[in-house]
């Protein structure tokens, strides 16, 4: 019996061959591919090209040629791309793992390269490997550990994609016609150099294989995807723990940084003491609460929805539309780009820049009440922005400045 991983006959398992690495291969390929372009929407999403404080990869050069205007509608876009893109990441980790462990023999084959176009072939295998495996873990690890890389999260996410995803086309190309015949063919009994040369006696047809990757695909799909429909919330076993329960009543939806968390003192944020301080071409607004109440309030019915993946079904907020602020400091038409900044003096989220489509939406609101409460401590009291089909992370709380104009 071969003792070396060297050898081809040390790789006994009769599933290994062409047939499960094809169907793995094509899942992926579509799966992937999707993971990518929303990925890409989400890096979109921030306005990164907007000001250095969305940006949390400085020198993304040309990887950045393809930003846009993230639009408004529908209000419900990021909820949408962002909801995919975690959900579907976490769906396919045991396809990928499947994958992987279908061709490990070929990380082994000898000699290490036969040409010079093996050699390309392997080193690109090993950005792909390693691509892959090292975007799967950072996007858990994200997560599941409550931004365990604050800030360093963003670029090595993004650039590792970047990586990842060229490694990957260029093997798509080169491997897809093969799969595909592979599965037309649809002989489960083909053999490659994936066939183990000495096999061991099945204990599982590789139809079965394939359905236990697909049961723990299921399983997982189905322990997180509860995390953006309300009253599902608690079967996501895998979505964020840890955090402080919302409870129920008006504010009784997710809470991603409490107050406490951020360091906001209630002394702060009292009538007596917090102004919001607004400011223009016409130069600056001191307001109270009570005189943003006595200014016209619109409702808008918008979601929170996270990087995290998690997202809240549609809140009714109700508030100071963005552009009527924007016109108290000089923008009667046409309201430009807004510097948001909250009472927090740390951590990354604490202020945001909006882009002037986002100012200039109706729905778009400095909250001051939800579900027909005054904001919660949690939820941003004494005011918030809510901006539609944005990042939760554009939704800053506890704002006490506004400053439109020149970014
Ligand atoms: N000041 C401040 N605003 C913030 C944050 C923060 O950490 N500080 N977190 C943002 C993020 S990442 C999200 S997802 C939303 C969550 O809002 P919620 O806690 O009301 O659901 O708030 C955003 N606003
Ligand atoms: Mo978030």
């Amino acid at each position: 019996m071969a003792r070396s991983p060297f050898s081809p006959a040390f790789w006994r398992s009769p599933v290994r061959g062409p047939w499960l690495t094809s169907v793995l291969g094509l899942v992926l390929l579509g799966g992937i591919t999707l993971l990518f372009v929303t990925g890409l929407l989400s890096y979109a999403a921030y306005n990164p090209d907007l000001s250095p404080v969305n940006d949390k990869t400085p020198g993304k050069g040309l990887l950045g040629f393809y930003l846009f205007a993230w639009p408004t509608d529908p209000h419900w876009l990021y909820r949408l791309t962002q909801g995919v893109h975690v959900t579907l990441g976490i769906t396919l980790i045991p396809v990928l793992l499947a994958k992987l462990w279908s061709v490990v023999p070929k990380l082994f084959a000898l000699p290490p390269a036969r040409s010079v176009a093996h050699a390309l072939e392997r080193i690109s295998l090993l950005l792909l490997v390693g691509g892959g495996l090292f975007e799967f873990v950072t996007g858990v690890l994200n997560v599941q550990l409550d931004y365990l890389f604050p800030g360093s999260f963003y670029p090595l996410h993004f650039y590792g994609a970047w990586i990842f995803f060229a490694a990957f086309a260029a093997h798509a190309v080169l491997k897809t016609p093969a799969a595909l015949r592979n599965l037309r063919q649809l002989r489960e009994e083909e053999r490659d150099e994936l066939t183990s040369p000495a096999p061991d006696a099945p204990t599982v047809s590789r139809r079965g294989a394939l359905g236990l990757v697909g049961g723990g695909s299921l399983l997982l799909f189905a322990t997180t995807v509860g995390q953006d429909f309300d009253g599902l919330r608690w079967t996501a076993l895998f979505a964020p723990h840890g955090r402080r329960d919302p409870g129920t009543g008006p504010g009784g939806f997710q809470i991603n940084k409490t107050a406490a968390y951020a360091g906001i003192h209630p002394a702060e944020t009292g009538e007596e003491a917090w102004r919001l301080v607004v400011t223009g071409r016409t130069g600056t607004v001191r307001l109270s609460r009570a005189e943003l109440l006595q200014l016209p309030l619109h409702s808008a019915a918008l979601p929170i929805a996270c990087v995290e993946g998690w997202s809240t079904s549609d809140q009714w907020w109700r508030g100071v539309r963005l552009r009527d602020l924007a016109a108290l400091v000089g923008y009667d038409a046409d309201p430009p780009d807004v510097f948001v900044q909250s009472l927090q003096r740390h951590g990354s989220f604490r202020r945001a820049a909006l882009r002037a489509n986002q100012v200039a939406d109706p729905r778009s609101l400095l909250a001051l009440s939800v579900n027909g409460a005054d904001l919660t401590p949690d939820h941003g009291h004494p005011a918030r922005i809510i901006v539609p089909a944005a990042p939760g992370v554009l939704n800053t709380k506890w704002v006490a400045r506004l400053t439109f104009g020149d970014l």
